[in-house]
């Protein structure tokens, strides 16, 4: 098959791009550092290929994409996105906002949007968006970050809508705490010590957890479509209704 990861320059998308050629795929892996997309191709060969370009930019987007033929791709993971800061609504950054809506929303609908009309023409082609917990369970902090999550979920359910009678799969995949990536050193900003306490004592998810769930979603058969998949550390639960006293 052939796969496009966006992001796939660290993380999750770094290990789901390493998955698939390690088990006989080719894969366009895309992100913004070429220098890292150029360290993966030398390392995986020929089946990695870089398309590096920024997602919140959209005219650069449809540039670098319709470079390559985008009929060919037989799966889609929209992983490309970020969490930047955890400031209450009210002392949050206004830039902060616009760029996660950039990337997490108009960068995932802008890649969709231009695969999705080939995978209709061929009749066969899996989506597989990586939402959030945080699109499901609201939590101090998470403000603009939880809410463009919850639109990559109902993003997901109204494609699965539309898609009625077409074998094309979406899945929304959700994952909770998951350390070893980038996420918190972007989130704090480069303040690696901050982001480090994130993971400190706690058995969190790893980016092999997410690819391997990624992998079976894509592994099933045409006629099997996991509408969603929410993944959590055993050691991370709800949040619950928090009160405040006094
Ligand atoms: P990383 O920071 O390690 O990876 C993020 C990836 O997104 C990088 O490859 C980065 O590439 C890419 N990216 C970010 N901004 C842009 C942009 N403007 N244009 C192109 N690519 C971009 O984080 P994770 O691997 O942890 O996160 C991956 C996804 O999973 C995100 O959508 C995140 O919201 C989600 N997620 C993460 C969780 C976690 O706890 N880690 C839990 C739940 C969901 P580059 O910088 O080279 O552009
Ligand atoms: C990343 C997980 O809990 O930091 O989406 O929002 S969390």
């Amino acid at each position: 098959m052939n796969i496009l990861v966006t992001g796939a320059t660290s993380g999750f998308g770094e290990q789901i791009a390493r998955d698939f050629v390690a088990t006989g795929h080719t894969v366009y892996g895309t992100g913004r550092r070429a220098d890292r997309l150029a360290a993966l191709q030398d390392e995986l060969g020929e089946r990695f290929l870089p398309v590096c370009f920024d997602v919140a930019d959209s005219e650069a987007t449809v540039a670098a994409l319709t470079k390559i033929d985008l009929s060919a791709i037989d799966v889609l993971v929209n992983n490309a996105g970020l969490a930047l800061g955890l400031e209450p609504a009210h002392r949050a950054d206004s830039t902060d906002w616009q760029t996660m809506i950039d990337v997490n929303i108009k960068g995932l609908v802008t890649v969709t949007h231009l695969l999705l009309p080939h995978m209709v023409a061929k009749n066969s082609g899996t989506i597989i968006n990586i939402g959030s917990t945080a699109g499901n369970h609201p939590y101090f902090g998470a403000n603009v970050y939880g809410a463009s999550k919850a639109f990559v979920k109902q993003f997901s359910n109204n494609l699965r809508a539309d898609l009625l009678g077409v074998r094309v799969r979406v899945t929304n995949i959700e994952p909770g705490l998951c350390g070893g990536t980038e996420f918190s050193n972007v989130r704090f900003k480069g303040d690696d010590d901050k982001a480090a306490a994130v993971y400190e004592q706690v058995a969190y998810l790893t980016a092999q957890d997410i690819s391997n769930a990624v992998q079976w979603v894509a592994s099933l058969p045409w006629h099997v479509n996991i509408n969603s998949m929410e993944l959590m550390p055993t050691a991370q639960t709800y949040a619950g209704l928090t009160v405040a006293r006094g």
